[in-house]
């Protein structure tokens, strides 16, 4: 593909409010943005990290430090000749996942636009639209979260997630069902934040109907959610437990769950997704397109994936003015109809790079070519 130079650019970009999970609190998404370029063309992607290791083992820091020092240069003395080569030539290197999906996705980006075609085609998406959901924080309390659930509703949303961790978790189920009655699409996330020795209270999420519960066990376990799964009506949904396609097949091999998440930069790259994605569909496992509070080019990716065929479920790709009140690419990510995200129609990524914006929120960026690589 004779990609001659990749540039990191890292933007410090803030929350319209901050979000709560069970593991933590985020006030501002602190982004690398991952730059490809060959010939004319120039690929993007951010990286997902949080800022923190809370949600996995991976940091922005970690991911600037991969990319510079293993990455881009291996890249770029290499080369490769189509985007796959790149999580194959990858493989050796043990985790990093987001780091590693940073690279790989601007390198697709930068395939579909030298291919004059859409991301979404180039991975093998079908869909011109994608129905979408919202994930919801923990709250300050059950009068602000019925709020933020009202307003999602208006907007159209076809799936509301809501937050939960001990203490904060059958209340707000009841609040949501009572005040919005028992068909409005609802799932739980616990973000890892309880232990089999809470199955009693966990079951008792069963009687509201629940789409699924998302992550409820250890972010490293499947054996305990198998456990679990058999005594709940509710479907699970892995989130942090799935790191490859290695990793949903035992899960689906031993019934530890009955729908995935697929999140791209926690299982290494659009390469890594789409296996996981054909898998899944092979046993009769739906999946959905997660989130990481990302800018518009994380959630730009996230569209293309999503039109795959088995993203059944609405996934977490929300409009940009969720969580920004400007967002880095232009247009932004809005909704086309309630609920709904059109698919972009232009070649790659499908959407302009806001530079002014990006220029006032840097903080770090580094450019490495081949030429000095060689030299
Ligand atoms: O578990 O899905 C999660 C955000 C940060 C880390 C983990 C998660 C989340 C979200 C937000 O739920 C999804 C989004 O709107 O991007
Ligand atoms: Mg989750």
């Amino acid at each position: 593909m004779d990609i001659t130079q990749i540039d990191l650019q890292r933007i410090k970009i803030p929350l319209k409010s901050s979000f709560a999970t069970s593991f933590g609190k985020v006030t501002e998404k602190d982004i690398i943005i991952v730059k490809v370029i060959s010939g004319d063309h120039t690929g993007y992607a951010e990286s997902v990290a949080m800022p923190y290791p809370i949600y996995n083992e991976e940091t922005t820091g970690t991911v600037w430090h991969m990319l510079e020092t293993f990455l881009i240069p291996q890249l770029l003395e290499k080369g490769i000749q189509v985007p796959e080569d790149v999580s194959e030539m990858f493989s050796y290197i043990r985790r990093n996942n987001m780091a590693k999906a940073a690279l790989e996705m601007a390198v697709w980006d930068l395939y579909s636009k030298k291919n004059g075609q859409t991301l979404s085609a180039a991975l093998g998406g079908k869909r011109k639209e994608i129905e979408v959901g919202v994930s919801i924080g923990i709250e300050d309390s059950i009068e602000t979260l019925l709020a933020k659930v009202e307003g999602f509703l208006e907007d159209g949303y076809r799936k509301i997630k809501v937050k939960i961790k001990p203490g904060w978790d059958i209340k707000p189920m009841e609040a949501i069902r009572k005040r919005f009655g028992d068909t409005i699409p609802l799932m739980a996330d616990a973000n890892s934040a309880y232990t089999l020795k809470d199955k009693e209270l966990l079951k008792e999420l069963d009687q509201f109907n629940l789409i699924m519960v998302e992550q409820p066990l250890a972010h490293d376990d499947i054996i305990d959610h198998a456990k679990l799964q058999v005594e709940m009506k509710t479907p699970i949904c892995l989130d942090e437990s799935i790191h490859s396609v290695e990793d949903a097949r035992k899960a689906i091999e031993i019934e530890a769950c009955k729908i995935i998440n697929i999140k791209v930069g926690r299982v290494g790259g659009l390469t890594e997704a789409i296996k996981m994605h054909d898998l899944c569909e092979k046993h009769n496992i739906p999946v959905w397109c997660g989130g990481m509070l990302e800018a518009g080019i994380g959630r730009a990716h996230n569209i293309a994936i999503a039109s795959l065929g088995n993203f059944t479920i609405p996934g977490d790709t929300s409009a940009s003015s969720r969580y920004f009140h400007e967002d880095i690419i232009l247009p932004e990510v809005t909704l086309s109809k309630p609920g709904i995200i059109t698919v972009p129609d232009t070649p790659g990524i499908g959407f302009d790079i806001n530079n002014n914006l990006i220029k006032k929120l840097i903080v770090n960026e580094a450019s490495f070519k081949r030429e000095s690589v060689f030299r």
